[in-house]
């Protein structure tokens, strides 16, 4: 109990600056957007190599670490013995990450902290643009400014490639569609400036739609699979979606977490394309989906405009082909054991049986 309080905060600033860090053996990795899906399997991936892990959280009125309590609860309470640390910061407040920057010395840095949600970019966009491009343009000016000879990775998007039609590969032109896409436009191009004017070792991972269990209830795919367990469950008549029709690329995000380390461990910084190759609209989603139930979604799935976006990207579909040359790196998850994954969680989330409703599960 008393190590759990302990956990539930982040360590302060005065705290931080008192401790060496730096005289830590092990490799020190600073990962902001450490509470979402994919900072929380890269803390794990990190940790499992023997990284020391510190994590960047926003302070909120309700703790919102679910996907990173099991790592907090594993690792030693103690700041200065512990290999999972966590500090208050925000991407909007430079004065606050140049500390962090400075009292961690980090060998490596993994941006992954943004507003990430597309369509909710159309309603915040001064903020999307403050916290997820020039957010990117704070921590980087920081490692300049202090001459550290920290690695950088940038979660760049495919969103950035919108209306380009696919393949879409690093080589293909951006045309973003959305104020997220244009501020990681933005933050991707501040990545590349630094590494050829500064000369920082600075990558942009170009990463293609990846989810997972722990994806937010508000993107897509997990709103499917959280939906049908929440009709098997009785609590969910009808699921209200926007356009069916576009198409996107969805690989496992503990797969894609992976590549992100693997571009800093190379000799020479460079950006990657990450995803399966393979695209499925958003109904071919619905219907495997609904599918693995045994469920009809046209009796469950209605259409609801408030869904729609302004401005859509039609068709996503990448060539991950230098990245499986250059860093060996390939999409391990069928799409159809994602779906599965999701569905099975979601499930025992709502106390629904996967044993009784998905077809083929194991019986237990
Ligand atoms: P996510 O689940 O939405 O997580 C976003 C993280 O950023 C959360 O930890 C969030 O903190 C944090 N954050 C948001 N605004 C912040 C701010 N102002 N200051 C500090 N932290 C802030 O996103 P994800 O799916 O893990 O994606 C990780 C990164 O990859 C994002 O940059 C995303 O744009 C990019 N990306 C994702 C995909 C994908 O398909 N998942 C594809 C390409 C690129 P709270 O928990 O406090 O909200
Ligand atoms: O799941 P989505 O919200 O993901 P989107 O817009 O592709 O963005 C995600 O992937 C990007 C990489 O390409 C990331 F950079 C970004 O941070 C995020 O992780 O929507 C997927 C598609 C869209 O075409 C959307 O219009 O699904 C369509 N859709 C249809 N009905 C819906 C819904 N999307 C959401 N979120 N909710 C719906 O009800």
């Amino acid at each position: 109990m008393q190590r759990r309080a302990v956990w539930l905060q982040a360590i302060s600033v005065a705290q931080c600056e008192a401790i060496d860090f730096s005289s830590a053996m092990a490799q020190i990795a600073l990962i902001t957007g450490i509470t979402g899906q994919d900072g929380s399997y890269l803390a794990e991936f990190l940790l499992a190599k023997g990284y020391q892990v510190h994590g960047v959280v926003r302070r909120s009125s309700t703790m919102n670490r679910g996907r990173i309590d099991h790592l907090q609860h594993a690792n030693p309470s103690h700041p200065e013995t512990s290999k999972f640390v966590l500090h208050y910061g925000d991407m909007t407040d430079s004065g606050g990450l140049n500390r962090l920057v400075k009292t961690v010395r980090p060998d490596e840095i993994y941006n992954l902290a943004a507003q990430s949600h597309v369509q909710i970019s159309f309603d915040q966009p001064e903020y999307t643009g403050d916290a997820d491009g020039l957010g990117t343009t704070r921590l980087l000016e920081a490692i300049r400014t202090m001459g550290l000879p920290t690695r950088f990775y940038q979660a760049s998007t495919s969103e950035m490639f919108g209306l380009t039609p696919p393949p879409q590969s690093e080589s293909t032109p951006f045309h973003p569609r959305s104020p997220y896409a244009v501020a990681k436009l933005y933050a991707h191009w501040m990545t590349v400036n630094y590494r050829e004017a500064h000369h920082l070792f600075a990558c942009s991972g170009i990463l293609f739609n990846h989810e997972s269990p722990r994806r937010g209830e508000n993107f897509v795919t997990r709103k499917v699979t959280r939906g049908i367990a929440q009709i098997l469950a009785g609590k969910l008549d009808k699921l209200r979606m926007g356009n069916l029709d576009p198409k996107r690329d969805w690989g496992h995000a503990r797969d894609y977490v992976e590549a992100m380390w693997m571009m800093l461990q190379q000799d020479e910084p460079d950006d990657y394309v990450i995803a399966t190759g393979v695209t499925r609209s958003v109904k071919d989603f619905v219907d495997t989906a609904f599918g693995l139930v045994g469920l009809d979604p046209a009796k469950y799935v209605v259409s609801d405009p408030a869904y729609m976006r302004p401005a859509e990207v039609h068709e996503l579909r990448g060539d991950p082909s230098k990245a499986q040359r250059e860093l060996g790196w390939k999409a391990e998850t069928s799409f159809d054991t994602l779906v599965r994954e999701m569905l099975e969680n979601d499930m025992k989330l709502e106390g629904v049986d996967p044993t009784h409703h998905l077809i083929g599960a194991a019986k237990s």
